[in-house]
């Protein structure tokens, strides 16, 4: 079945596929999968090399490369789901790039209903470098996680042989929110703030600051660049303005899928 499987997702143009045993996944931080879904037993993790979008120097069209591989994994996520079930029989259910995610003080937002980072090391498709990113072997950093949880009954590939970060420090270094200096943990907030100005915090500081300013400044608030950018990320969703920790990474830079 694994195989099979393996060469529906290749048929799909799907960079790489692991398999993880919900029993072998490990999120310290996360729901249990079992809350989300009774009865799972594996989760397939779905790999997918970013473009070169990603590391252009113009953020727009950074984030138009993501938007397009979300749109992809979307569909090829919904694709595998509807064959699984199909083909096996199986109860399915597809875990998206980052959004919907949970939104409560617990939380704070920052927290994926399944870590898609620790799924993708059970399935053997990286480890964690020093960016807490995952580094997959072929494609480096600059890899995307989307993922199934199943039912069926299929035991975790192995894990990578080696880690392919090399401990070089030049992600930690080229972070320009410098939110990667304590090794293990990101520094959510600075990392927020620097990769997501247009997020939720640029949004209550601009309405807030909106909400006391008298009229003329009002006028002034809306026809500011700031605003229509908080205008865009309304209609685009979440925008980052920040790619550095995967882009400076060596590993698998000339990767093609
Ligand atoms: C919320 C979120 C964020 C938040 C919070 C990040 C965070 N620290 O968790 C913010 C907005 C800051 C963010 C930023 C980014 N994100 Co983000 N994010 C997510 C999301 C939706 C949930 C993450 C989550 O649940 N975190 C909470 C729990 C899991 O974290 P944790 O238990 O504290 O575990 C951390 C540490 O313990 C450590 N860790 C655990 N074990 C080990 C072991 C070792 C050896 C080491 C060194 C570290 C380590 O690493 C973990 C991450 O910090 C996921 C998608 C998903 N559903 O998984 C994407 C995701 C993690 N993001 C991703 C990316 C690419 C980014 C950014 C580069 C932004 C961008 N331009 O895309 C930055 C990178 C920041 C960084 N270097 O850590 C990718 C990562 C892909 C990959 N190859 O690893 C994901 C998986 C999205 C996806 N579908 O592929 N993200
Ligand atoms: S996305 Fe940017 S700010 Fe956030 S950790 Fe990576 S390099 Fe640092
Ligand atoms: S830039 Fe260097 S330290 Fe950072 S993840 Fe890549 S290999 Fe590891």
């Amino acid at each position: 079945m694994r195989e099979r499987i393996r060469s529906f997702v290749s048929g799909l143009e799907i960079d790489d596929v692991g398999f993880a045993a919900v029993s072998d996944y490990r999120s310290p931080m996360s729901p249990s999968i079992e809350s989300i879904f009774p009865g799972a037993r594996s989760i397939v993790v779905l790999a997918y090399k970013e473009l070169d979008s990603c590391g252009s120097p113009d953020m727009n069209i950074a984030m138009g490369g993501r938007m397009d591989l979300a749109a992809f994994s979307r569909s090829c996520g919904y694709k595998l789901a509807r064959h699984l079930e199909r083909s096996y029989g199986a109860r399915v259910m597809t875990v998206p790039l980052s959004y919907p995610m949970a939104q409560n003080e617990d939380t704070r937002g920052a927290v994926g209903q399944v870590s898609l980072r620790h799924a993708a090391v059970a399935a053997g498709l990286g480890a964690f470098g020093s960016n807490n990113l995952v580094v997959h072997p072929r494609f480096g950093c600059r890899t995307i996680f989307s993922a199934i949880l199943t039912d069926l009954d299929i035991p975790s590939d192995p894990p990578v042989k080696e880690n392919p970060c090399t401990a070089c420090g030049l992600c930690v270094q080229g972070c320009p929110g410098k939110a990667l200096d304590e090794p293990g943990r990101t520094d959510v907030m600075k990392c927020v703030k620097n990769a997501m100005p247009y997020g939720l915090n640029g949004a209550v500081r601009f309405w807030s600051r909106y909400g006391e300013a008298p009229a003329a400044e009002r006028k002034a608030m809306l026809r500011d660049p700031n605003f229509w950018r908080l205008h865009q990320a309304g209609f685009i969703g979440p925008q980052y303005f920040c790619f550095a920790c995967m882009n400076v990474c060596p590993v698998g830079r000339k990767a093609t899928a």
